[in-house]
């Protein structure tokens, strides 16, 4: 009735931005991303017989509002599946994802969480149907269950059956490095869920974005296996510009960069015209997130940490799946 599970959380390197069933979490595309191992969150799951409620705790610090509701909706879609629906748990989660870095610890959180109370429940699941499962407490975290590159398939089902993450390399595969850009810009103004959905609804530019996909997943993917750096850093970058050009053609317009975002952008670029190969990508907020190989983790470090408005730099590496301890 009691396990820990561990996982990380990703980077979108084929952006998931756009959904065609909210309540399921189904995408308009598939998406790709490294999982990384710098951030991560660990989550206890206790199913006890004489609670009556759930009780979720984060950081030591007990949760309630949005963010508990979020988790117990998702501890329902367990319990069911289990036949156990009136049986609730205490969840004790730590968050090995700071926030200022712009990582959404949905996508480790929900993973972890997924892992944890299934593996609690005795119930074993495939790689399949615990992305699937996890998907649908957040979507990018679906990917999180594999480590290295995973790719999310958006699937053709109304019911979401086919719509899960498959592992594209492991871990080891390739020495790919990522450094979160922090920036001293203010709390984003829309909220990844909402910009997905009013671009989605309105966005001028959003069939361009998603008819582009297939063709950034075939090149990326033929990158990833040839361990093709600026093959796989082209891509990446372009498909990020194309996502955020989808919320300048939304109504209302709005956009996540800020200044010092752009600066940043503009710095990777001077980089590559200076011999360093660098790439960047942008989640939804203003922080960056670069790619680049180890031979130049110091120099693209003290390049990123001299940019007026960079606050911090976070190195990564590829990580790990899902790991029950
Ligand atoms: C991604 N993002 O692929 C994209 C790129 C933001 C930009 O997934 O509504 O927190 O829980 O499915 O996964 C952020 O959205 O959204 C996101 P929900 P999620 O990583």
């Amino acid at each position: 009735m009691q396990a820990t599970a561990k996982a990380h959380t990703n980077i979108a390197l084929i952006k998931y931005w756009g959904k065609r069933d909210e309540a399921l979490i189904l995408p308009t595309n598939n998406s790709l991303s490294l999982t990384l191992d710098g951030f991560y969150t660990k989550t206890t799951v206790i199913f006890k017989e004489e609670l009556e409620e759930d009780i979720f705790s984060l950081d030591d610090e007990l949760i309630s509002g949005e963010q508990y509701r979020r988790v117990t909706v998702f501890l329902d879609l367990i319990r069911e599946y289990a036949g156990k629906p009136n049986l609730y748990a205490e969840i004790n989660s730590m968050n090995e994802v700071p926030t200022a870095a712009g990582f959404a610890s949905s996508a480790s959180g929900f993973a972890a969480l997924a892992a944890a109370a299934t593996k609690a429940l005795g119930l074993t699941l495939t790689e399949h149907e615990l992305s699937r499962l996890t998907r649908q407490g957040s979507g990018s975290a679906c990917r999180s269950v594999y480590g290295g590159f995973a790719e999310w398939q958006k699937g053709m089902q109304n019911d979401g059956t086919d719509s899960y993450a498959v592992p594209i390399a492991p871990q080891d595969h390739w020495d790919i490095r990522v450094a979160a850009v922090v920036l001293d810009a203010k709390m984003k103004k829309v909220s990844s869920r909402e910009g997905m959905k009013r671009t989605v609804d309105t966005s001028a530019f959003f069939k361009g974005w998603v008819d582009s996909i297939p063709h950034d997943l075939d090149l990326i993917k033929d990158g990833i296996e040839n361990r093709n750096f600026e093959k796989v850093g082209q891509v990446a970058e372009a498909n990020c510009l194309k996502m955020h050009a989808t919320t300048l053609g939304a109504v209302p317009p709005f956009t996540y960069w800020h200044d010092s975002t752009m600066a940043v952008m503009q710095t990777v670029q001077a980089m590559r015209e200076n011999g360093i190969p660098a790439y960047f990508t942008i989640d939804a907020g203003p922080n960056v997130k670069v790619l680049y190989l180890p031979e130049h983790e110091e120099k693209v470090q003290e390049t990123l940490r001299n940019i007026s408005g960079v606050t911090d730099v976070i190195l990564s590496r590829s990580g790990q799946g899902v790991t029950y301890l």
